[in-house]
């Protein structure tokens, strides 16, 4: 699809944690000069709770009457040894981040206006490209490319869902609630659906939230994007990749939520079904 996500609903801003009003009074300065809010974690990142996704060759893309003229040309793609997040960032995880830099909260979707402090275990929603690059920064992390993403997704043999060939919409949180298959009507735990697993074990590559990747996005970057380790175009452009589908994505076996698919957000827009996971090379 070559749509961009529709901008979702704003809640109220959070409001500051009482941690970070005392520090910003203690400093007496701007929080951006503050030195208690300065970037302080350089640790090496652990790897609990990735999975390593060897090297070598993977089929990136789709060429198929019911795929996206942008998945073409169908290519095989290297890409180093690389590891990615096996599930999405959650509001706890982001929040300890927050927390730890000074950063304001994200925005609470309208639907739940307790859901980024009252569901700990859920995907962080609502984060600009930014957001999401400084939190796997902080850990040491970055966000995958658009290359790895698919790869972490579809492993080797060019399977169009994650888990497979066949479409089976009880693997994944699509549109739908308690009376559809998943349940859930909007955000689901993550990693809910162990059955929608990847080759390697990473959940949720189908539907829960969409996800931010690193690369810029361009129509046509397939056709001449290098066939080791592609970075992206070189930017800047007016979007950036996102990947895997939502909540409130169509439950049909195609469009957002097969493997090769593609899709676009502006960076700095949060949308309240988008969020992101982290990846790291061992180089
Ligand atoms: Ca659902
Ligand atoms: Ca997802």
């Amino acid at each position: 699809m070559h749509r961009a996500l529709r901008a979702g609903e704003h809640g109220s801003r959070s409001t500051l944690p009482l941690r970070l009003l005392l520090a910003a009074a203690l400093c007496g300065v701007a929080l951006s000069g503050c030195p208690l809010f300065k970037k302080t974690s350089s640790k090496a990142p652990s790897l609990q709770g990735m999975a390593l996704v060897p090297a070598g060759e993977f089929t990136m893309g789709r060429e198929s009457e019911d795929a996206s003229p942008d998945e073409a040309p169908v290519r095989s793609v290297w890409l180093d040894e690389f590891y990615i997040d096996r599930l999405e960032v959650t509001n706890a995880q982001y929040k300890s981040f927050a927390d730890s830099v000074g950063r304001l909260y994200p925005n609470n979707p309208i639907w739940d206006d307790g859901y980024f402090l009252g569901k700990p275990d859920h995907p962080v929603i609502n984060l600009t490209y930014e957001q999401a690059q400084a939190y796997c920064a902080w850990l040491g992390k970055r966000l995958p490319t658009e290359a790895e993403w698919e790869k972490a997704a579809r492993g080797t043999d060019a399977r169009i869902y994650a888990w497979g060939n066949e479409w089976d919409e009880t693997r994944a949180n699509l549109w739908g609630d308690e009376h559809g298959p998943d349940v859930f009507r909007r955000t689901a735990p993550v990693g809910s659906f162990p059955e929608g697993a990847s080759p390697y074990g990473v959940l949720d590559m189908v539907g829960n939230v969409w996800e931010w990747c690193a690369d810029w996005f361009e129509l046509d970057y397939y056709s001449r994007a290098p066939d080791r380790n592609p970075p992206g175009p070189e930017g800047p452009a007016k979007w950036r990749v996102v990947r895997g589908g939502g909540f409130s994505s169509p439950r049909r076996p195609v469009g957002d939520v097969t493997t090769s698919n593609r899709s676009k957000n502006v960076g700095t827009q949060t949308i309240h079904h988008l969020g992101c996971r982290c990846a790291w090379s061992p180089r």
